[in-house]
Order: structure tokens, then C-alpha cells, then sequence
């Protein structure tokens, strides 16, 4: 008999009265919660309330719809079970196996991918697992470096994979822009077993044919993370890599509205042999989360992204996205237009990249002062930063969150006005230290206010059906 691992299989649960639903379940765990222990219940309503009363130009995070959170939550958290659907090492797995199933078929049709790894616990797991298994210590990495917008698990050298490999970097072009010949050129030079595409901080289109020419040419592998992008990609507003990488990994939080966690995707080269290994990159990939780098998976996060993934191919996502863009892009015009140093002079994506240093502000000054105000966005390292990590140079403003509570471009000016109020209005003491006028506190705390008032997030209000 065949069967179908791309559908979800019903399994057979005896109904039972005395068993609680899911959602009575959550009830009773949010009542007892109330009751039990007002330190920590208290400290969750807060985290409500300030997210709803916060404005989060953040670019490495998007909002969890409550029926995600939910599946988060779920009674699959009491759950052991090492391995995969149909084979775990454990009993009890039937209604997860059915979940996993749900969530990897989910996750092939929101990427167009023939293979989906949904047990990562994130997407720095999902590169471990990767990079440990398609390479050896001592093999040579080309990534762009973490102070050109790289991400740590890309080989930067406080990170363990930074320590067992041979990592060179390609950078960026005076401009900002990546630069593919010197990527082209380093990669004729040092011969790299794998290429790593992807970014933490790049606010432009990244072009995978091009490196896919690159890594064939010198016979090396491409990994592309999509983390940030990982909307965009899906709803086709950025070039997919699924079928032109080797290897696709993505978060499932920063721009997928899931749970913390990873994914790897495999399009064209799912049954690609790997010689060192004897067999193909889909068998490796699976050997490489389970038993190699994890043991049991997350049952309830894997609910929770096949919620998410649910949502990802519905047309209010598609609509959401595309505000995320658009009002990236009026953002970083509006902020130009009030003179300031927009690296690359734009955005392709949902990110906008700030010289706050070009005026004398600090990445760290800048981030405490807007925080101060009611607004979020990180302190970000740029390219040729002379400051440390936990200063900085750059402020990177995102405009997922932004888009999720409706705002759209026409508010971008309003948002960028509030920033450059803040920033100006900014008396730098050191590299963290500064004072800001009470008057332009209020004004601005005044205004964010307004702006959450008008722009709530619907389903986090009370009273939302
Ligand atoms: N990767 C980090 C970032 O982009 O901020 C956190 O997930």
C-alpha cells in the first residue's frame, strides 16, 4: 500500500466525555494561572498590554495570532517523541504524527518546497544542522560577515561555527549593495565547500541564481537563510531560493507570525547524492536534525507552525506583506528626507538601516532614547563599525508589526517624524549615555499612544470576537 506523508492522517480518538477540549483546557490553565500565581499572571497581562501600547519598528519579529499562541500551548507539550512521523522511538505519538505531517505539508505549499524539516527549534538550530553535516571542521565557509548584516551561526567567530570552520567573508560594496564579483573572486580563491546566503541586516534583494553560479563553479554548496525575508518569499515578493539553493532555512517568528523555531526546505535538489555521505541531501538533512543535532522535538511548536503556515497562504497575509514593503520603502524616504543616512538609500524589503553615528548617536543611545518614548527598533552594527556590539553605529528599523496593525505608507511619515524627534532631541553624554528633554518625551510618548489607540492589534484587544 502507498501512502501519502504529504496528507495528514486522522487518527482514532474515542470521544470521552471527561476529557477536557483544547480550548477548556487553555481556560482553566489561564484561570488557575490568575489564581495560583498573580506574580508571573500579572507579568503575562503586562506583556499584553505593552506590546499593545508599544510601537515596534522592529524588524526581527511579527505578532503571533492568538489561535498560534494557542496551539503553542497545547496539550502536545507533554509529548515525548524522538524521530519522525510513522517512526518515533517513543508511544503515544499518533495525534502528533498527524500534526507533524500537517505542518510539513503546510509548509511545502507555502514555499513550493518538496521537502520541509519543521522540528528545528530555530533557525540557528536549522543552520547547525546543516552546516555540521554537510561539512567537516577545518572546511571553508564563505558568508557575508556579521557587520555587513551576516548572522552569527553564518560563521561569525563568537559563534561555534565561526570555530570549526574556515570562514571568509564576502562584504558589501562602498554603497552598501552586496558585493557578488568579490563573492565570485573569494570563492575562485578559497574554494568553499559551502556558500552561505542570507542576512540578518540587508535591506536589498538578494540574487540566489547569482550565487548558485557561484557555489556550481567552484563545486560548493549554497545555503540560503531566509529568516527575515521569509514573508516575502513566501507571497513571491522576493525571489524564492528554494529551488535554486541546495538548502533553505528560515525562523517561523520573525516575519512567519509563528512560534520560536526553524525549518529546512529543499526544492530541485531534494534527491541531489552527497558523495560524502552516500546518499541524498533530503535523508541527510532528516539524519541532520534527528538524531544528530536534537533529540525530541517541540509537538506543541510544531502545532503552532502549522497554524502559522495555515495563515501564511491565506490572502490577508499576502495583503499584510505587501504593506510590510511599501511602507518600508516610504519609511526610508520619509527618514531621507529628514537627512538621515538610509544605508543603500533604501529598502527592497521590510528593513531600513540607519547611520544614527554620521550624526553622533550611538546604535545604543538611539535605541534607549526611542524605547524611552514608547518606540522599539535595535541598535545594529553597519558596515566598517568601529563601536562594539552592545554600542554600535546603525539602528535597524523594521516594518513588520507596523503593517500587521494596519498602518500603512501614509503613516510612515508620522513614524519617521516621530524617530527623527526623538533622535534630534537627543543630548549625547557617551556612547550610552544621554539625556532627552521631558517636553520631547511627552510629545512623542503622547503621539505613539494615539497612534496604538488608532492602530490596535485587534485580536490582543478585550472584546475581540
Ligand atoms: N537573528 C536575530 C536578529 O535578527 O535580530 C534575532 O533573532
Amino acid at each position: 500500500m502507498t501512502v501519502d506523508h504529504r496528507q495528514p492522517r486522522a487518527t482514532n480518538v474515542t470521544p470521552d466525555l471527561a476529557a477536557a477540549s483544547h480550548a477548556e483546557l487553555l481556560r482553566r490553565g489561564a484561570e488557575r494561572l490568575r489564581r495560583d500565581d498573580p506574580t508571573l499572571s500579572r507579568l503575562l497581562d503586562h506583556e499584553v498590554a505593552y506590546q499593545s501600547h508599544t510601537l515596534p519598528m522592529v524588524a526581527h519579529a511579527s505578532l503571533a495570532d492568538p489561535s498560534v499562541l494557542s496551539a503553542a500551548g497545547s496539550a502536545l507539550a507533554n509529548v515525548t517523541a524522538e524521530g519522525y512521523p510513522g517512526a518515533r522511538f517513543h508511544p503515544g505519538a499518533a495525534q502528533f504524527d498527524a500534526v507533524e505531517r500537517l505542518a510539513v505539508h503546510r509548509a511545502e505549499r507555502a514555499f513550493g518546497a518538496q521537502y520541509a524539516n519543521l522540528q528545528p527549534h530555530s533557525c540557528s538550530s536549522a543552520n547547525l544542522a546543516v552546516l555540521f553535516t554537510l561539512l567537516e571542521p577545518g572546511d571553508v565557509v564563505l558568508s557575508l560577515d556579521l557587520d555587513s548584516g551576516g548572522h552569527l551561526t553564518h560563521g561569525a567567530p563568537a559563534s561555534v561555527t565561526g570555530r570549526y570552520f574556515r570562514v571568509i567573508n564576502y562584504g558589501l560594496d562602498p554603497d552598501g549593495w552586496i558585493s557578488h564579483d568579490q563573492a565570485a573572486e573569494l570563492a575562485r580563491e578559497h574554494r568553499p565547500k559551502l556558500i552561505i546566503a542570507g542576512a540578518s541586516a540587508y535591506p536589498r534583494t538578494i540574487d540566489y541564481v547569482r550565487f548558485r553560479e557561484i557555489a556550481d563553479s567552484v563545486g560548493a554548496y549554497l545555503l540560503a537563510d531566509v529568516s527575515h525575508i521569509a514573508g516575502l518569499v513566501a507571497v513571491g515578493l522576493h525571489p524564492s531560493p528554494v529551488d535554486v539553493a541546495h538548502v533553505t532555512t528560515t525562523s517561523t517568528y520573525k516575519q512567519l507570525g509563528g512560534p520560536r523555531g526553524g525549518i529546512i526546505l529543499l526544492g530541485q535538489d531534494r534527491s541531489t547524492p552527497v558523495r560524502t555521505h552516500g546518499t541524498s541531501l533530503e535523508k541527510l538533512m532528516k539524519r541532520s536534525v534527528f538524531p544528530r543535532f536534537q533529540g525530541t522535538p517541540s509537538p506543541a511548536a510544531i502545532a503552532a507552525k502549522a497554524r502559522a503556515l495555515d495563515l501564511v497562504t491565506q490572502p490577508e497575509f499576502a495583503g499584510t506583506v505587501g504593506r510590510i514593503a511599501t511602507n518600508a520603502t516610504r519609511l526610508a524616504a520619509a527618514l531621507m528626507a529628514r537627512d538621515w543616512r538610509v544605508l543603500t538609500g533604501g529598502t527592497d524589503n521590510h528593513m531600513v538601516l540607519l547611520d544614527t553615528w554620521k550624526r553622533g548617536i550611538t546604535g545604543a543611545v538611539a535605541e534607549s532614547a526611542l524605547q524611552e518614548c514608547g518606540i522599539l527598533a535595535n541598535k545594529n552594527r553597519i558596515p566598517g563599525d568601529s563601536k562594539p556590539p552592545l554600542i554600535t553605529s546603525g539602528l535597524r528599523l523594521g516594518t513588520n508589526i507596523l503593517a500587521q496593525r494596519g498602518l500603512r505608507p501614509a503613516e510612515m511619515d508620522s513614524c519617521a517624524a516621530l524617530v527623527d524627534q526623538v533622535l534630534r532631541g537627543v543630548e549625547v553624554l557617551g556612547d550610552k549615555e544621554y539625556r532627552l528633554a521631558n517636553n520631547t518625551r511627552d510629545r512623542v510618548r503622547t503621539r505613539v499612544q494615539e497612534l496604538c489607540r488608532r492602530y490596535p492589534i485587534p485580536s490582543y484587544q478585550t472584546g475581540y470576537g
